[in-house]
């Protein structure tokens, strides 16, 4: 079985608070600790969306299926800087325990500290060391808005979350959907009008052509009720990877 050894697990939250700590000192410490600028690395992903659209359960799911593939997993789940305590509240954590205890993931809450679009300080070198000891790094951002695409640059497939709100017109605004490799319509069990909006989903932004030749994907999912995971991990995140790998 694949696992994260001990020694990875505590060299990572030791230098994850190194650099979120230090950010401007990022590149000097990764330097320091041998990572190299070329080093082969897993693959990331990076699943954005609007706040309670259902990120951290669909990434849950996920990770069910990933680890039947025997993937190591590191899951970045980014929540926003508490005003009050100054601290994060770790929300995307509980929704995720069930794998704590699995040797092949290994999950981070980071907050966002000030940082711009959803996401937090010292991003890529944290996404760097992570993706060093593992297969796939999954990087959930904060809740995010239309207009928060920052996230796509740090990663080689981007997935957006969307809710059935809004219409054909909402569809076709530009914002996260324009970058997105794949989009996962989480539909609420049993609310009229999904199904339509499933459909004019897969009109709208499907089979784009995206910079890098993918046609982009639309999937319909049930995160909480675990429906559609497998076909939107492997057609849709695994498919994405391996026509990455071929070019
Ligand atoms: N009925 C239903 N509830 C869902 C679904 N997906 C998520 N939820 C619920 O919606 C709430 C928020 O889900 P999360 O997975 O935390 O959403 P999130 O996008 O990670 O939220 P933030 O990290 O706060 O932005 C939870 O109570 C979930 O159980 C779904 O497909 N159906
Ligand atoms: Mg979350």
């Amino acid at each position: 079985m694949n696992v994260i050894s001990d020694g990875d697990r505590s060299r990572l939250a030791r230098l994850i608070t190194q650099l979120q700590d230090e950010p401007a000192r990022a590149d000097e410490t990764l330097a320091s600790e041998g990572y190299a600028e070329d080093a082969v690395a897993g693959h990331v992903v990076g699943i954005s969306g609007a706040g309670g659209v259902g990120k951290s359960t669909l990434i849950s799911r996920m990770l069910h299926v990933l680890r039947k593939d025997n993937l190591r997993v590191v899951v970045l789940a980014i929540d926003p800087t508490s005003e009050r305590s100054r601290g994060a509240l770790l929300g995307d954590r509980i929704r995720m325990r069930d794998s704590y205890g699995d040797g092949g993931v290994f999950i981070r809450s980071l907050a966002t500290r000030g940082a711009q679009e959803a996401l937090t300080v010292a991003l890529g070198a944290i996404i760097r060391v992570c993706s060093a000891v593992c297969d796939l790094v999954i990087v959930e951002t904060a809740g995010a808005g239309q207009v928060d695409v920052g996230i796509h640059r740090h990663v080689d497939t981007f997935v957006t979350v969307v809710a059935p709100l809004g219409d054909a017109i909402t569809l076709m605004k530009s914002g996260q959907s324009e970058h997105a490799h794949v989009v996962a319509v989480n539909v609420r069990r049993g609310l009229e009008g999904n199904d339509r909006f499933v459909q004019q989903a897969g009109v709208i932004l499907g089979g784009e052509s995206l910079d890098d030749g993918w046609k982009r994907k639309v999937f319909a999912i049930d995160a909480k009720n675990s429906e559609g995971i497998e076909p939107f991990v492997q057609e849709g995140i695994l498919a994405h990877r391996e026509a990455l790998n071929q070019t």
